[in-house]
């Protein structure tokens, strides 16, 4: 499964994201260091489920389908706050961004009110430094991964005497992180490195290199949280300006657990990235719950339209990681499993993913046993190598028919 991580400093909001991206209750405090280990958890993103086009009703399994909005399963860690010098091992530092390491993509979570001081520890709103924020955490990360390096060059280039290739023997230094060839290919052209061999690298290449492979392995979206505070507004604008070519997300992650929690306990209706919420029972409300909604309408939905958190998933999935949805199907033509579950499954799959990535996802026999594939739209034949589309429903074929992987 696709894992994000959740970084930032202490009191950014990363626990109270990851509560209400997965309504789970793990602990939410003002104190640094409550989070003492990263905590896993599930979170979706939705997209536009194709039992609407076809208007059919459908029996999700690995998945949810509400009002026509497939929410599909995503992994989402929740880090401990890192702090200046996390990557020499202050605060079990150390741990945290090897894990943060293993992530397919990170949200960087930046209390935008500024009330969060440079060391994490909560101040007034307006005291703190969003923009430097980022630059101490990117720095932490890219130490970490020049740590790792210049402690293993040793190694990479007694291979690379031996006759590996540099790109070769970084990979299998780097690979555990998701970082890939083309992504070492890519950080070595760089105009500092180029046509300097490995075995002259001196730290200062190291850390060029390091930190280009930070950013080629780890897209990062900034989450701009606490939008509901005073100076929001204005850090907001300073995080577009010196991050470009960056997504900067608006969130507010209080106001989404909050929706998310009255929602669980049936006082309104909401679904996860709506626009909008709608208050089922107005007397049934107690006067600390209407006053928080009344705050999430005022604060956050008429200035801001929407809480950003379930907005920021997506970004993150389909724009960041390119990732394409898919639906795979047993019985082409009712669109169901073998027990009769319409469009039971949908797997995130990356845009590059051909019939046979899909069917080594659904089971590893499945791809063992390939033969073809049927689009279940038109019912023609697909070959194996076909790259897979977007909302494509398919039928895979194989000598051996297995069940669905759950
Ligand atoms: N006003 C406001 N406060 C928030 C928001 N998100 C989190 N907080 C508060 O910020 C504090 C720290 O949140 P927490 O999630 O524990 O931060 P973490 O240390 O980064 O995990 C808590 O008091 C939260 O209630 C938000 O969007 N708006
Ligand atoms: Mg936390």
């Amino acid at each position: 499964m696709i894992s994000i991580g959740l970084i930032g400093k202490s009191n950014t909001g990363k626990t109270t994201f990851f509560n209400s991206a997965t309504l789970l209750s793990a602990k939410i405090s003002t104190y640094p260091f409550t989070t003492k280990e990263p905590h896993e958890g599930t979170g979706y993103v939705r997209a536009p489920c194709v039992c609407k086009e076809l208007d059919i009703n459908d029996n999700p399994k690995n998945s949810a389908c509400v009002d026509g909005w497939r929410f599909i399963p995503i992994e989402l860690i929740d880090l401990p706050g890192l702090i200046k010098g996390s990557w020499r091992g202050k605060g079990l530092g150390t741990q945290f961004l090897s894990v943060a390491s293993q992530a397919d993509a990170l949200l960087h979570i930046v209390d935008v009110s500024g009330s969060v001081d440079a060391n994490g520890k909560l101040t007034r709103p307006g005291m703190g430094n969003p923009v430097l924020d980022v630059y101490d955490i990117e720095e932490e990360l890219n130490m970490w991964f020049t740590k790792l390096i210049i402690k293993n060059l040793k190694t990479v280039v007694k291979h690379v005497k031996k006759g590996t290739t540099t790109e070769s023997a970084l990979f299998n230094l780097l690979t555990g992180l998701k970082v890939t060839y083309k992504h070492i290919k890519s950080a070595l052209q760089q105009p500092d490195l180029e046509g300097k061999g490995i075995e002259e690298w001196r730290d200062d290449d190291a850390k060029i290199f390091a930190k280009r492979i930070r950013e080629l392995s780890k897209p990062t979206l900034i989450i701009a949280n606490k939008m509901d505070l005073p100076f929001s507004s204005d850090n907001y604008a300073k995080l577009v300006d010196v991050f470009k070519g960056v997504f900067v997300i608006p969130s507010c992650s209080e106001a989404e657990l909050a929706l998310r929690r009255a929602e669980k306990k049936g006082l309104i209706r909401y679904v996860p990235g709506e626009e909008k919420f709608k208050v089922l029972n107005k007397g049934g409300l107690t006067k600390e719950q209407e006053r928080a909604l009344n705050y999430v309408q005022q604060r956050v939905f008429s200035k801001w339209i929407i809480t950003g958190v379930q907005f920021a998933l997506n970004l993150c999935i389909f724009k960041l990681l390119r990732m394409n949805t898919a639906y795979p199907v047993e019985d082409a033509k009712r669109l169901s499993d073998k027990k009769g579950n319409v469009l039971p499954d949908v797997f995130l799959i990356p845009s590059y993913a051909d019939i046979h990535y899909l069917a080594s996802e659904i089971h590893s026999d499945l791809a063992k046993n390939l033969l073809f594939a049927l689009d279940a739209r038109s019912g023609l034949r697909l070959p194996t190598d076909y790259i897979i589309k977007d909302r494509d429903i398919i039928s895979i074929v194989s000598a051996v028919r297995t069940r669905a992987k759950k």
